[in-house]
């Protein structure tokens, strides 16, 4: 018997700095009501999903920012969903700016169930960019600034997925590029990676040449890769278009444990596919290539929690000199 889940990814187009989040709720209530139409029963929302990609304005006192963050989930204005959870038999993920009531600031996931119940936090853990305002990038990039640094590992889950019950993992945007996140949640037999992103179309570093075409394949390769290495299922949500003059490159995809994508969003604005995933499909690599029992060597990885930076290896020279 298949363990069938209809999983789907909900790409939000561009939500522009003067939009509230009710006008993101609204458009996230549509999708969710054609996600039930179509039969989908877990719904995946893009990272920082009720407003814009705030992390490229800089401000000078961090407070100043504190109107793009959550300090309750849900809140008055995320409440809809929850509601939509309920009334459509739906599970979503959903990803945000939290502040806690202590005060820290974190880039948040969650993925609640149909009864509206939060089953699982994700606190994004690979921040990308910078904590100072750069003079060099034509676009800010101030996640080290806004966000402290996931305090909550990489947490996976068994729970209730549709109608079956599976090992859910989180993970968000920058997160899905390192190999060390999907495999810490392949060690606790993921099956559904959900992740949200917010990657724009052109490099800002400003550092070299990165060819425009390639900026998606990153994006898939990594993912596919995550998804083959560890037997495991990934959707993967982004936000799409022209956000306040600035571009992202959508293309969410969903992912089988073969690393082959099983449904793709074309357009750039909000979107929603679908795939039917059997659950059951992550079992093939996880008995036999990548059977981590059998096969995994972690005396020869000390270097990979060791140490962050990398080093030069040592020299080579030939002990013998020819003579000339
Ligand atoms: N939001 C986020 O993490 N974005 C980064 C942009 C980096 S630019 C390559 C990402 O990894 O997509």
């Amino acid at each position: 018997m298949p363990r069938l889940v209809t999983l789907a990814a909900a790409q939000l187009g561009p939500i522009q700095k003067s939009e509230g989040r009710e006008v993101a709720v609204e458009r996230m209530l549509r999708l969710m009501e054609r996600a039930h139409r179509r039969g989908a029963e877990v719904v995946v929302f893009p990272e920082l999903a009720l407003t814009t990609f705030f992390p490229r304005w800089y401000e000078e006192d961090i407070a100043a920012a504190d109107h793009w963050f959550e300090t309750a989930m849900p809140s008055n204005a995320t409440a809809p969903l929850f509601e939509a959870a309920r009334r459509y038999g739906i599970g979503f993920h959903l990803g945000y700016a939290e502040k806690t009531p202590e005060g820290r600031r974190f880039n948040t996931a969650i993925y609640v169930h149909p009864s509206g119940e939060i089953v699982l936090k994700y606190r994004k853990v690979h921040l990308p960019g910078h904590r100072d305002f750069d003079p060099v990038r034509h676009v800010q990039h101030l996640e080290k600034r806004y966000f402290e640094v996931g305090d909550l590992g990489f947490p996976v889950v068994r729970a209730p997925l549709g109608r079956e019950r599976a090992n859910i993992g989180l993970m968000i945007c920058n997160d899905r590029r390192w190999p060390e996140a999907w495999r810490v949640m392949g060690l606790q037999q993921v099956e559904v990676v959900m992740l949200g992103y917010n990657t724009p179309s052109l490099n800002m570093d400003n550092k070299g040449f990165e060819a425009h075409h390639l900026r998606v394949e990153h994006s898939h390769l990594s993912i596919r890769a995550g998804c083959y290495q560890n037997a495991c299922f990934g959707v993967a949500t982004a936000k799409a278009g022209t956000e306040d003059g600035h571009e992202l490159f959508g293309h969410s995809i969903i992912v089988n444990p073969q690393g082959e994508i099983m449904a793709q969003a074309t357009s750039w604005g909000d979107e929603l596919v679908t795939a039917d995933c059997d659950l059951d499909m992550c079992r093939l690599g996880r008995t036999t290539i990548f059977n981590f029992a059998a096969h995994r060597r972690p005396e020869a990885y000390g270097r990979i929690t060791a140490q962050v930076g990398s080093e030069p290896p040592p020299e080579w020279h030939p002990s013998h000199t020819s003579g000339r």
